[in-house]
């Protein structure tokens, strides 16, 4: 077949040095260890940070009895949940979630994040809109002062499959820079989202000091744009893990 989906567990694990995995993990117990309370629905964000929140999660259930009800924003978080016996949920029955948990590509001073390179973006949107509270959980390099600065990817944008060329020309004639197709890891074909749609990574001109709020907001009125990597006050505070061991917090 000519393309393949994303988020597959394996596509996030191994690629990572232990330093980096450290890092991940002390920023992941410390958020879950202050956010997660028992009697509570958690949403369960993706990528390789969100395996050690999970892992957090799982032992305090066992140690502690702690009692939650999982939501989760990806095919592989829904993995996640089931492989660690956590109990699993979904927004019809659950559709009010006292926090989300979630990673992030790059987080940049006024806590705008760019989501997305795993390819989670719309459900984890759509996830921490259902929560009281969004945290984020990552490693010292996706502390930024600017969106861009460094995370080299650019902002992924989910799209109807038909409608991917006038997107690209749009959005490149009204605000500049490339936009490329996220092909799937062999390069067959396009990666196909777990909603169906492919994904423009949109590599804007250069790090800046944009408002970000208001783009976001032209890029949502394309028709055929699902969703925007680009969340704009929605995270509460990111803890981040940083290569001394300490965490460092922003809110
Ligand atoms: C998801 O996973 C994404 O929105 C973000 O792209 C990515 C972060 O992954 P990791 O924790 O592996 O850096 O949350």
């Amino acid at each position: 077949t000519s393309v393949s989906k994303t988020n597959s567990r394996s596509s996030y694990t191994g690629k990572l040095n232990m330093s980096l995995n450290e890092a991940k993990r002390i920023a992941a117990h410390r958020a879950v260890d202050e956010w997660v309370k028992t009697n509570t629905t958690v949403g369960i964000g993706s990528g390789s940070t969100v395996v050690f929140a999970v892992e957090r999660l799982a032992e305090r259930v066992r140690k502690e009895g702690l009692k939650i009800i999982c939501v989760p924003t990806s095919f592989q978080a829904r993995q996640l949940i089931v492989e660690n016996d956590l109990t699993l949920g979904d927004l019809d029955r659950n559709p009010k979630l006292a926090v989300a948990i979630d990673g992030a590509d790059e987080v940049d001073r006024n806590m705008v994040l760019i989501k997305g390179g795993g390819g989670c973006l719309l459900q984890e949107k759509i996830v921490a809109s259902c929560a009281e509270k969004m945290v984020v959980i990552a490693d010292y390099t996706k502390n930024s002062e600017y969106l861009g600065e460094q995370y080299r990817k650019g902002i992924p944008i989910e799209v109807v499959p038909m409608a991917y060329v006038p997107i690209k020309e749009r959005i490149a004639a009204r605000f500049g820079g490339e936009l490329k197709l996220r092909m799937a890891v062999a390069k067959a074909g396009p990666c196909v989202t777990d909603n169906g749609n492919f994904i423009l990574d949109w590599h804007f001109k250069e790090s800046c000091d944009c408002d970000w709020a208001k783009v976001n907001g032209e890029l949502l009125q394309i028709p055929g744009v699902v969703e925007t990597g680009l969340f704009v006050n929605m995270a509460t505070k990111a803890y981040f893990g940083m290569a001394d061991g300490s965490v460092k917090t922003q809110e």
